[in-house]
């Protein structure tokens, strides 16, 4: 840390750098919040004094919780207790909550009658379940692209999956899937319903189509498109999805997988244990149905309530409102970095509008570059001297920006990301902006340390909170993979 990477310049940010889009479109929808989000009105330190209202752009890694979430989750305190498997009143309270929680969920993703709805820790068990559950999963047996987010790309890579590079269009890469189903048969397509790098969203209706036609079954990693985009299993046709609640308003360690029973049904117990059994003799076990089958241990009723009570929020406010305001802010915010000079964003599949915000196809999530500063370096200056939370590296999808590296949309292979969410506002975009515009001004105005120390501020004088400062030396840098 003695290795100061960046000194400051002698300029500090002046109010005439500020960045101010034209307000006027989409300035009714984007003023305030959709929704009210826990910590909205959180106020955090900066390196030279002070203190600045946290503007939360890292929607994509975990969403905070809606206050309706958290509210339910008190009610649900004072009862908390075991799950199928007490006879008092609480214990018989949260085992009703929990399964009402679990017919909650599958309406909210539009789930079939004979669908079976899964509760897990999040995304990435969920994946792992169903991969567990393929039939006779023989190498090549499943097919993904290669955008995927390591969550949707790792289950598969350990059955011997084969992967499909995605082309310079939506349509290219049907047809580069198209010619992978046909060249062999599969047993899955696994494909993410948005990119969580650059937000866009591959056509699903096709490849469920295309899938269907290869007798093969689609996935469809919800992660990022269920927050921000209507999912019906029923309607699609989609043969499983799966999706987290810290991502959906719900931070409680609960997600899902749902999706066609007779697969989940068939396979191995996920996880051997209580609860996922009929009878046990010594040598010989009876296993329960799904979804029982796979839920093995005392189950998180909290956060399947929680995630139910962001379902229920979220459907509420209709798809149209949630769209409306996430494309009004996508459109500020893709125009004010266009007219940042040096600043670059990721596109997999550039619109022939040029990417604004008319582009249907993708949601509040985006990943750019700001010449001349390393990605870590510009999520650290945001935090630092701005207050605004990011997230910068390479997004648990190194293929995909190791090809964004390749294609020289990023000289130290790592992007930072904006992602917005039910309570992002035009002011949070334009904090960003305006920091982005001092950066390319006059450069920091702190000193931060070497690369290989993560560029973190040098020094750091913002004191963690009282409750937390006992037992932390200080801020802890990222993990940036
Ligand atoms: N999967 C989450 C992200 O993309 C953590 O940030």
């Amino acid at each position: 840390m003695s290795i100061l990477a960046v000194q400051p310049s002698l300029a500090s940010p002046a109010p005439s750098d500020r960045v101010a889009p034209d307000t006027a479109a989409g300035e009714e929808s984007t003023a305030h919040p959709l929704a009210e989000v826990i910590g909205a009105d959180l106020t955090v330190p900066l390196v030279h004094g002070g203190a600045a209202r946290y503007v939360n752009l890292d929607y994509a890694a975990s969403a905070p919780a809606l206050r309706a979430v958290a509210d339910r989750v008190a009610e649900l305190l004072p009862l908390y207790s075991s799950v199928h498997r007490g006879a008092g009143y609480a214990s018989a309270v949260c085992t009703s909550a929990y399964e009402a929680a679990r017919a909650e969920i599958g309406r909210f993703v539009g789930a079939r009658d004979d669908d079976v709805v899964i509760l897990t820790r999040n995304t990435t068990d969920a994946l792992n379940l169903l991969a567990a559950a393929v039939p006779g999963a023989a190498p090549g047996g499943v097919v993904h692209l290669d955008i995927e987010h390591h969550a949707n790309l790792l289950p598969w890579q350990r059955l011997g999956s084969r992967v499909v590079q995605a082309g310079g269009t939506r349509a290219q890469t049907v047809a580069a899937v198209a010619a992978e189903l046909a060249a062999a048969p599969a047993a899955l397509l696994a494909v993410t319903g948005a990119s969580n790098v650059t937000g866009e969203c591959p056509p699903l209706a096709e490849l469920t189509a295309l899938a269907h036609r290869h007798g093969a079954r689609i996935v469809v990693d919800g992660a990022q498109l269920v927050p921000h985009r209507r999912v019906s299993l029923a309607a699609s046709g989609v043969d499983y999805l799966a999706f987290s609640g810290h991502k959906l308003y719900a931070p409680y360690g609960a997600g899902v997988l749902v999706g066609r029973r007779d697969w989940l049904e068939s396979a191995p117990p996920y996880l051997a244990g209580g609860g996922a059994v009929r009878e046990v003799r010594l040598g010989r076990t009876e296993w329960a149905d799904a979804p029982a089958r796979h839920e093995a241990g005392t189950p998180n009723v909290i956060g399947a309530v929680a995630l139910a009570a962001a379902c229920r929020t979220v459907a509420a406010l209709g798809p149209d409102a949630v769209s409306a305001h996430e494309r009004a802010l996508l459109g500020r915010l893709t125009e004010g970095l266009a007219a940042i000079d040096g600043v670059r964003t990721f596109r997999l599949w550039p619109s022939a509008s040029g990417g604004g915000g008319d582009d249907l196809d993708r949601i509040g999530v985006l990943t750019f570059t700001v010449d001349g500063y390393p990605a870590a370096l510009v999520a650290q200056y945001l935090s630092a001297e701005h207050g605004v939370g990011v997230r910068d590296g390479r997004f648990c999808a190194h293929p995909l920006l190791a090809r964004f590296a390749a294609d020289g949309v990023t000289a130290d292979g790592a992007g930072v990301r904006a992602s917005l969410g039910l309570g992002s506002r035009a002011e949070d975009v334009d904090r960003l902006l305006a920091a982005l515009a001092s950066l390319r001004a006059h450069g920091p105005a702190w000193t931060y340390a070497a690369p290989e120390a993560g560029y973190v501020p040098v020094p750091d004088p913002r004191a963690l909170p009282d409750w937390l400062a006992s037992a932390a030396a200080g801020p802890a840098a990222p993990c940036s993979a």
